[in-house]
């Protein structure tokens, strides 16, 4: 029997939802620049984003604001500086679709001039100005969501029911975007692992992931060398590719669209063998 070819477009990102999307992740952090080695820097960025284009990327995220627990804040223009000349560099010369992560109004704005494709926002476009300067443009988000903020998000997170509470979450959000006149066709969700979660609370949401494809939209999973792989397995950052690689494989047969990683590679090898098994379902 032949299979149906669901296509949906999402804004600026054709989103194939027959095929997961591999997001690489090309996080240009604070100490990246302050030895005065911006240009090595800048450059090595750059060989990163061609490699991951060679290894099957379908769109890369640059991030210029460390997420992690515990982060401290970065000034607008600090992100500017890092994140929007790589932008224009990755734009003019490669045919890929990148993602900017930011919560700041000015560094989308700036994004959306130098064409960026989507923008990954761990705060939803909850921050001052955000609804506004997107919703001039017609670029993709991502809408992710987080209990707190990364200060302290880790710090006894409570939910009455995770789900639920995503699910409402979500759907406040996605009305606050269309009422600012943002489509629904440009949002993807994200249950945002590792963001105001215990271990159990992201382990339910993976084994549950399925629930917030309710809402019609794609769903982005982004578990990557995060701690639920380390602390579950007992395993330092570098030894979590095996660990990633299967709650990867989990959350995409869980109805994940998009998978964020750090190992593209290793990551689209782990599809392409889902998709062999998946001809004769
Ligand atoms: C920036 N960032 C770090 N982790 C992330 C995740 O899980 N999802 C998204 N959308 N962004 C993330």
């Amino acid at each position: 029997m032949s299979k149906i070819i669901q296509t949906k477009t999402i804004t600026s990102i054709k989103c194939d939802l027959n095929k997961t999307q591999v997001m690489g992740i090309l996080n240009i952090t604070p100490d990246s620049f302050s030895d005065g080695g911006q240009f090595t820097c800048f450059n090595s960025a750059l060989k990163q984003v061609e490699q991951m284009i060679i290894n099957g990327a379908d769109i890369i995220d640059i991030g210029g604001e460390s997420t992690r627990p515990g982060a401290v804040d970065v000034s607008a223009q600090d992100e500017i500086f890092r994140v929007i000349p790589l932008l224009k560099a990755i734009k003019s010369r490669f045919d890929i679709k990148v993602s900017i992560d930011t919560s700041k109004e000015e560094v989308m704005g700036e994004a959306i001039t130098y064409g960026a494709d989507m923008i990954n926002d761990v705060r939803a476009l909850q921050n001052k100005g955000c609804l506004e300067v997107v919703a001039q443009s017609n670029i993709a988000v991502c809408l992710m969501h987080m209990q707190g903020l990364p200060r302290s998000m880790q710090e006894n997170p409570q939910y009455k029911n995770i789900i639920d509470d995503i699910l409402e979450f979500f759907k406040q959000r996605i009305n606050c975007c269309e009422h600012h006149g943002i489509n629904k066709d440009r949002l993807v969700l994200d249950p945002g692992f590792g963001f105001g979660k215990t271990l159990a609370h992201n382990y339910e949401v993976l084994a549950k992931l399925t629930h917030f494809k309710s809402l019609g939209l794609p769903v982005l999973a982004g578990v990557s060398r995060k701690s639920m792989i380390g602390n579950l397995l007992n395993r330092k950052v570098n030894e979590r590719l095996a660990g990633s690689l299967a709650a990867a494989i989990v959350a995409i047969e869980q109805g994940a669209n998009i998978i964020r990683v750090h190992d593209v590679q290793e990551s689209v090898d782990a599809i392409n063998i889902l998709s062999a098994v998946a001809q004769y379902k």
